[in-house]
């Protein structure tokens, strides 16, 4: 199963500039200490289960760096170096796209000026790749990539991230090739229909961005209802502390590339 199985994940250590990080509403700032112990358990469970975890050096120069998801589109066939939107953070592109360099026969790019994309905005599930629209990711974004990933024989489909929703996953998280974690506000679009939707708890909202990598479901800390509900679904459940990037916004896949690279 291409979409949640990987040999392979690229993370980044979190910087001392994370606290200039970029949020929508301001929480309190980030503890670096803190965020370094729950990002050294977030590797510990991608290790677990069997993948090779690499760990990039911190940019200090880049605050938002240890989102490394935003920075590219890993399919097994070559990987998409994205053009995030967030102005501070287009230098990420660029910065990551050696590392897949290396580990990949094809990296490809967004180019176009107007082009804009992150990707928060991709769910690559089993027989396509939802990319929502958002503050970060325009249409011309979605039709590069679209035009990108057709040669590799895959269809996108465009979607909407609901307003005030930094990205589409932010919502959303793929569980197995039939599945998807949801908040009821995104699924309400109707953008999972054909898919089976388990939402997450009332007031839980903030645990949809979970990810499914290998045996696991790893998602932040602290959602019992949801715990609940995903293990009497039958899967296997890790939970990770996340408080320090729940202040920026950011999630568990935000934390990592998650891909097995056909060499
Ligand atoms: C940002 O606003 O870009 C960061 N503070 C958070 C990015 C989270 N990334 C993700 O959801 N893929």
């Amino acid at each position: 199963m291409r979409s949640y199985t990987f040999s392979h994940a690229i993370t980044r250590r979190p910087s001392a500039s994370i606290i200039a990080g970029l949020r929508a509403v301001d929480t309190g700032t980030p503890d670096l200490a803190l965020m370094q112990a729950h990002h050294a358990d977030y590797i510990a469970a991608l290790r677990s289960t069997g993948a090779e975890v690499v760990e990039l050096a911190a940019l200090e120069a880049f605050p938002d760096s240890v989102f490394v998801e935003d920075t590219a589109l890993c399919l097994p066939e070559g990987a998409v170096v994205m053009r995030p939107g967030a102005p501070s953070r287009l230098g990420e592109a660029a910065e990551m796209a050696p590392h897949l360099q290396a580990l990949y026969g094809q990296v490809l790019r967004i180019e176009g000026a107007d082009s804009f994309i992150e990707g928060g905005d991709i769910l690559t599930t089993e027989t396509e790749i939802l990319v929502g629209r958002s503050a970060r990711t325009n249409a011309a974004g979605v039709a590069e990539l679209t035009r990108l990933v057709a040669d590799w024989g895959y269809t996108v489909r465009e979607v909407f991230t609901p307003p005030g929703v930094l990205h589409f996953k932010t919502d959303c998280s793929l569980l197995d090739a039939e599945t998807i974690l949801s908040t009821r506000r995104l699924a309400e679009s109707g953008c999972f229909d054909g898919y089976k939707v388990i939402y997450v708890a009332d007031g839980e909202e903030a645990c949809a961005n979970t990810i499914r990598f290998n045996d696991l479901v790893i998602m932040p800390a602290g959602f019992a209802k949801t715990r609940v509900t995903l293990e009497q679904a039958g899967y296997t459940v890790r939970e990770i502390g996340n408080s320090e990037c729940a202040k920026l916004d950011g999630g568990m896949s935000c934390l990592s590339l998650r891909f097995t690279p056909a060499r």
